[in-house]
């Protein structure tokens, strides 16, 4: 063989081998990127996850599959295969589910004072799009932190959607922000007898704790906005006053004792009065009559003060079948004597209705006449 030809196949050799090795090079490279790949997109899912209720990401984590899982070509399975199986659930089993650590005593997530008028109107639609981690029926809970309260939020109802639509527009992210683990509900008078608001709060009281263990209650008027929300609505120590500067009354308490508007309450504090008054049929005194039951138990009211207690009400004319109680005087006069056989121990109501809307649970009751 010629010199010069044994030169040329030996080039020919050398050049194969490194495009062999170049070949196999590539190979690793895209393979290592591949994998990586597929571990990004996992972390994804599971921040994505992270914004949702924690019950519902414990139960994606039992379920979850392994790089390894989708690696792994399927076929028969061999013994060797079924024991390191075994040993991957029970990997999986320690992993699942992560205990969420406590949220803090304020919220990181709050940004004080909030614009709020009802000059233009907003839809239910543009709500539920602005809050997708609300759940069906009004549900919401941290998911970075455990919520130290279960809110249960009461809204006595008739007739009163627009004010409604306010009312979701601008809790729902406050509340969210408030770090709670809440659900709101809004109890809806049936039929066209006279109006009895504090009733409906019982009513609600009674048919959130059948839906989840709550242990605080807040009870607002659909006509109430607050206008900062350090105002967090949660419990207190004391029942708490919520709406204690409200535009009407030139941002003060019209007087002391005053309890209306929006209140909560643990339910220690709500069951050690009795919860509420079931016989005031009509507009006055209920909330007076609430007021008396939470001084005769030596109870006091908190209230945030007058900046942080801010808030709104929508400007309306007197309902129908809701003009003042001729006996509402009469009957806060006697409230010491009434309250131990008038309250949540003698409630009864049909519940007509229960329908989980998008962003509340409304129920739909008949609360008979007076
Ligand atoms: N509510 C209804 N529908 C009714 C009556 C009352 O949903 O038909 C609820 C609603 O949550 C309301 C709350 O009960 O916010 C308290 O009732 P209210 O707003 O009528 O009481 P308020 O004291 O007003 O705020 C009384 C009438 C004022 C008339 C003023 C006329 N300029
Ligand atoms: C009192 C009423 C309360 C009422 C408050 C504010 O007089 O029920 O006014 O009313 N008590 C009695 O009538 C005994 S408001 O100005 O918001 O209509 O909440």
């Amino acid at each position: 063989m010629p010199a010069d030809s044994t030169v040329n196949f030996n080039v020919l050799h050398r050049t194969c081998k490194l495009v062999v090795l170049l070949c196999f090079l590539h190979i690793s490279v895209t393979l290592i990127f591949y994998v990586r790949s597929l571990d990004i997109r996992f972390a994804f899912v599971q921040n994505q996850q992270s914004n949702t209720p924690a019950d519902v990401r414990s139960t994606n984590l039992t379920t979850k599959v392994t790089l390894k899982d989708i690696l792994t070509p399927k076929g028969p399975v061999t013994a060797a295969q079924q024991e390191e199986a075994k040993d991957e659930v029970q990997v999986k089993v320690e992993e699942s589910p992560k205990k969420l650590e406590k949220c803090p005593e304020t919220s990181p997530l709050l940004v004080g004072p909030l614009r709020v008028e009802f000059s233009s109107p907003v839809s239910l639609e543009q709500t539920r799009k602005e809050n997708p981690n609300v759940e069906a029926g009004g549900r919401f809970r941290p998911g970075d932190c455990e919520a130290l309260q279960k809110v249960a939020l009461i809204i006595p109802f008739r007739n009163r959607d627009e004010h409604l639509k306010y009312w979701l527009y601008y809790l729902h992210p406050i509340l969210q922000r408030q770090q709670l683990d809440y659900g709101v509900y809004v109890i809806n008078q049936d039929g066209d007898e006279i109006f009895n608001r504090a009733k409906l709060l019982n009513v609600g009281y009674a048919e959130a704790l059948k839906e989840y263990d709550y242990d605080c209650f807040v009870f607002s008027d659909v006509d109430l906005i607050p206008m900062d929300d350090r105002n967090t609505y949660k419990c207190f120590s004391q029942p708490r006053h919520l709406s204690v500067s409200m535009d009407k009354f030139g941002f003060r308490l019209p007087y002391n004792q005053y309890f209306g508007g929006v209140s909560s309450m643990s339910k220690q504090q709500y069951l050690k009065i009795n919860g509420f008054p079931n016989n005031y049929w009509g507009w006055g005194g209920e909330d007076d009559d609430i007021y008396n039951r939470v001084a005769s138990k030596g109870m006091s009211i908190s209230r945030p003060d007058g900046t942080v207690g801010k808030c709104r009400m929508i400007r309306h004319d007197r309902d129908k079948q809701n003009e003042p109680n001729p006996q509402r005087f009469d009957r806060i006069a006697h409230t010491r004597e009434t309250m131990h056989k008038d309250g949540i121990n003698s409630l009864s109501y049909k519940v007509m209705k229960i329908e989980k809307e998008p962003l509340y649970t409304k129920i739909t009751v008949d609360v008979g006449k007076p």
